[in-house]
């Protein structure tokens, strides 16, 4: 099963290369600047490295716009700083994970200019989901539009090109057709260039937005709900007719007879616990693992991503104990707290504020890498960095904040409502740049960083935390370790603990063949919490804690704010 399998021990760390180290001071991370902080990542002990996307790109969506599959942005660097990263990446005892964006192309791919240049007759018309306009209507105006669905970064889905007549489908920015998997051409030109990554020595693929390259034939409107300008296309979209057949022909064209195991994570938004259990069945040979959202969706109300409420601790425990049970026998979790579009968590789900960032930042950590599945930390993640004090709309750097924040004040909002909104949900919070010290743009650049750094980086930076043992990056290096040396974390039964209480998170793992099993308990709040211990851990061994030199475990135990501890008993 997939606790077998060597990812199932393995962390992944995700490095955003715009974000995380300059080399040559224009101002952008690059493939050198992550060659030169490797040590850095190996020190974490991690397992897995994921690049986030590196390939020539016009950057309307900071990469995940993609104009060639077989090449380096020079932003970045070259192929050889390519293989040079995966051949360091290689000696360090690490994996390395490619971007996969196929949903869709840069406006500017040679496939989409082919397309749409060519005409509705053209040969590579149908790489693409042409559509002319809705019966009745005039070209090009608005409402005209084949069909009524809402685009995930504002505006219809649809663009109009003029030359044509016909409209083409972008479920993302208009500078991002989406491809017609439809089309057997385009799968196989895609698994040609996913097999040239793997001869290059890639070890998998982490698959952008992979569910949604399946539409429901005929691309029927979507149900407009209560205040909505366009319709909810994703019942067409998620998920659709042909996924599970798209991956696995994939799997058997790329991977089946590949000599190496390699590693293959779906990022899916809208994906239920049932169907992920079929994406994930080793059975079914589809994909290794997917990323959920359903725990990064608890935090919203009905207007959407920036409609901000608070997080209920009992949401939170349901949603992720629901996926560990789950996925509990077939499957395989993926764990993660953040990435490049979410917000940083410890402002998100723990306490950003001087006296409890270190010790939430902390907890959360526990708590994740104490589940089972894959943890995944995103960059400065491991250093409790927080989100951005951002001032005014011009701090922003985002195309999906950019666009909601004109299409919101377009549409009459209060400016400083929509910046609020934005301030706590915006991706830019994730995308500061890497803190690696002190020093003016925290040692990311000596020239100008294209999104300034968090000034915060005074104090929470790198250098200080790896000189210090109590520091978070310490505690993350300390849970990494876990991982590789307790089988209770990758085998262990998940049970939860007290599932109503709203401010403790308790559960246990327990590996019968070990006879291993562990205790976490986790006080989501910043005022003494008192609880009854199930029977028989009274001063047992504690395996790691957010707070040094903790006391014994007594039956009834009060934790401190925002403590978290980890028991084993054997
Ligand atoms: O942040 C989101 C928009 O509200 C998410 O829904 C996000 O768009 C979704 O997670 C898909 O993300 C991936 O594909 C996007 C890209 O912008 C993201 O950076 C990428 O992770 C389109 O390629
Ligand atoms: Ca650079």
């Amino acid at each position: 099963g997939p606790a077998d399998a060597w990812w199932s021990r393995a962390v992944v760390y995700q490095v955003y290369p715009r974000s995380f180290a300059d080399s040559n001071a224009d101002g952008i991370g690059d493939l050198q600047g992550v060659i030169e902080r490797l040590d850095y990542i190996a020190q974490l002990g991690v397992d897995v490295l994921w690049l986030s996307p590196v390939y020539p790109s016009p950057h309307d969506d900071n990469g995940y716009d993609i104009s060639d599959y077989q090449d380096i942005d020079p932003l970045f660097g070259t192929l050889d700083d390519f293989d040079r990263l995966l051949a360091a990446v290689h000696e360090r005892g690490m994996k390395l994970v490619m971007d996969l964006v196929v949903n869709h192309t840069s406006d500017e791919h040679p496939w989409f200019t082919a397309s749409r240049d060519g005409g509705p007759a053209g040969p590579r018309r149908d790489w693409y989901v042409w559509r002319p306009a809705c019966d009745g209507m005039r070209p090009g105006t608005p409402g005209a539009e084949p069909n009524n669905w809402g685009s995930f970064f504002s505006g219809p889905t649809w663009t109009y090109d003029e030359t044509s007549g016909e409209y083409y489908l972008h479920l993302f920015s208009r500078k991002q057709p989406d491809l017609n998997w439809e089309n057997p051409d385009v799968r196989q030109a895609v698994y040609a260039m996913m097999r040239w990554w793997l001869e290059r020595g890639v070890d998998g693929f982490r698959m952008d937005v992979i569910n949604l390259i399946s539409k429901t034939p005929g691309l029927p409107d979507g149900a407009v709900h209560e205040g909505d300008r366009y319709g909810d296309g994703s019942p067409h979209y998620i998920c659709g007719p042909r996924i599970h057949e798209f991956l696995a022909e994939m799997h058997r064209e790329v991977f089946a007879d590949h000599p190496r195991r390699l590693l293959t994570v779906g990022e899916m938004p809208g994906v239920t616990v049932e169907e992920a259990r079929l994406f994930t069945d080793p059975a079914r040979r589809e994909v290794d693992m997917v990323f959920q959202f359903e725990h990064v969706g608890l935090d919203q109300g009905p207007g959407g991503k920036f409609d901000v409420r608070p997080l209920k601790l009992t949401d939170l425990k349901a949603s992720l104990g629901r996926w560990q049970t789950g996925l509990g026998d077939t499957g395989w979790n993926s764990l993660y707290w953040t990435n490049h579009d979410q917000p940083r968590v410890v402002s998100r789900f723990g306490d950003d504020s001087p006296a409890f960032r270190e010790r939430s930042a902390k907890l959360l950590a526990t708590v994740l890498h104490l589940h089972r599945g894959t943890p995944y930390v995103y960059q400065g993640e491991e250093l409790g960095m927080a989100n951005a004090p951002f001032a005014s709309i011009e701090d922003f750097r985002d195309i999906e904040s950019l666009n909601h924040h004109a299409e919101q004040t377009a549409l009459g909002a209060d400016a400083e409502r929509v910046l609020a909104g934005l301030r706590r949900r915006g991706r830019d919070n994730a995308r500061t740049p890497m803190q690696w010290d002190a020093t003016d743009h925290a040692g990311f650049t000596t020239g100008t960083p294209w999104i300034a750094v968090n000034p915060d980086h005074r104090t929470v930076n790198a250098e200080a935390q790896l000189a210090d043992p109590d520091s978070v990056f310490h505690h993350y290096r300390r849970l990494i370790d876990l991982r590789h040396t307790e089988p209770a974390l990758t085998h262990g039964d998940f049970q939860m603990l007290h599932p109503d209480h709203e401010q403790l998170y308790a559960f246990t793992r327990h590996d019968a063949a070990s006879g291993t099993e562990l205790l976490v308990l986790a006080n989501f709040s910043g005022a003494d919490l008192t609880v009854d211990l199930p029977e028989g851990w009274e001063h047992s061994e504690t395996l790691i804690a957010n707070i040094p030199a903790t006391t014994a475990l007594t039956a009834r135990h009060t934790l401190h704010p925002w403590e978290a501890r980890v028991h084993r008993c054997r």
